[in-house]
């Protein structure tokens, strides 16, 4: 990496111009102008309880009353939200025929740690208004999207033999969770509702918990030994593979809103770079690894990364 990282837009631009592969790695500050609380640092949501501690499997078999608290609250905030202007710029960028005036040539690719959809949102707003009236344009074949911790909406049965997941929009999820998200704010959440109460599977009426699968192409057997919770701690983030094929091939690495304390997304930069390639950090503040960056921009990204990638 470079001796200090470089705070010059221009500079930046004249390597955005250059690159011929892009990858953005995404985490919790980029949803943070959207009104999704991020799990560490200014604006971190957990003071009584450290998301850490609470986005584990352990947690979940300990207390599935205070993790799904934890879940329903989020789920209840993504619903409401809407991708900011960082959101918009990447999918903008996301379009060849507006990324090629800054960046010719050039692929790109979003991993996103965040579960809440925004991306989404914002590319099939984007793609659309963008693409009008032709069917073709397909945003996956152009610039992926990969969720590699999964999706909130996704409720998966915790049964080995089930199997079922359900991509549910429900508000709330289930009678009992409806309206603790004021304790939750207060920090003051009576984890006790029994397991009977809590969200169960629609299928065998085993316990649910947030979880998607990633593949629904696979074959069944595949299919159970594939499935997904919203990704903990250890537990397999989605699609790795896909994730590492992208890493190898880029050589401009977008770090955008993450901490940069969670792998494999935390080596993603460091990789990059050790192919020869240059790194961007986008965040509010410093952040882990940052020092080595080539491109560090302090600062909200929803107002710096319009600007670059503009
Ligand atoms: C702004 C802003 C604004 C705010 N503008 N910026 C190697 C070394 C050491 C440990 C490990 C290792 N490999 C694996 C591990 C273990 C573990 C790990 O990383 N532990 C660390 C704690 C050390 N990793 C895992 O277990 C992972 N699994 C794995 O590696 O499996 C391997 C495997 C392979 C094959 C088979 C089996 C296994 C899984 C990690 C799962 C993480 N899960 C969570 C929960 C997901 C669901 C949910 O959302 O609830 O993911 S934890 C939480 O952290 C969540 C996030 O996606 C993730 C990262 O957080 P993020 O996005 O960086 O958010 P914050 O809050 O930390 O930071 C926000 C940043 O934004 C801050 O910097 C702010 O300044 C900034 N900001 N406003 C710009 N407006
Ligand atoms: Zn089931």
């Amino acid at each position: 990496g470079a001796l200090q990282p470089s705070r010059d837009m221009a500079e930046f631009k004249r390597v955005l111009n250059g690159a011929k592969n892009i990858i953005a790695v995404c985490g919790a500050g980029l949803s943070a102008a959207s009104g999704i609380p991020t799990f560490r640092g200014a604006g971190g949501l957990w003071r009584k309880y450290k998301a850490m501690s609470l986005a584990t499997p352990e947690a979940f078999a300990e207390n599935p009353s205070l993790v799904w608290q934890f879940y329903h609250y989020r789920r209840e905030k993504a619903l409401l939200a809407e991708p900011n202007s960082a959101h918009d710029a990447l999918a903008k960028f996301s379009i060849p025929a507006i990324r090629h005036q800054t960046a010719p040539g050039s692929s790109f690719a979003i991993i996103t740690q965040n579960v809440d959809g925004l991306s989404v949102k914002a590319m099939d707003r984007v793609w659309k208004e963008h693409t009008q009236g032709n069917a073709d344009a397909d945003p996956e074949a152009n610039a992926p999207l990969l969720e590699m911790h999964g999706r909130i909406f996704d409720v998966m049965c915790t049964s080995n033999f089930c199997g079922e997941v359900e991509y549910d929009k429900a508000s709330p999820i289930c009678e009992a969770l409806g309206g603790t998200e004021e304790a939750v704010e207060k920090n003051a959440m009576d984890a006790t509702i029994p397991k009977s109460k809590l969200p169960r599977c629609k299928k065998c009426n085993a316990l649910a918990r947030p979880g998607e699968f990633d593949d629904f192409s696979l074959e069944q057997t595949e299919l159970l030994n594939s499935l997904e919770g919203v990704v903990w701690f250890g537990e397999q983030p989605i699609n790795l593979d896909k994730n590492d094929e992208l890493v190898a091939a880029a050589d401009l690495c977008l770090v955008i809103g993450t901490s940069s304390t969670v792998y494999p997304a935390a080596m993603y930069a460091g990789l990059v770079q050790m192919q020869g390639g240059k790194v961007a950090v986008f965040n509010l503040d410093r952040s882990e690894g940052d020092d080595e960056a080539d491109f560090l921009f302090l600062g909200p990204c929803e107002e710096t990364l319009p600007e670059a990638l503009g």
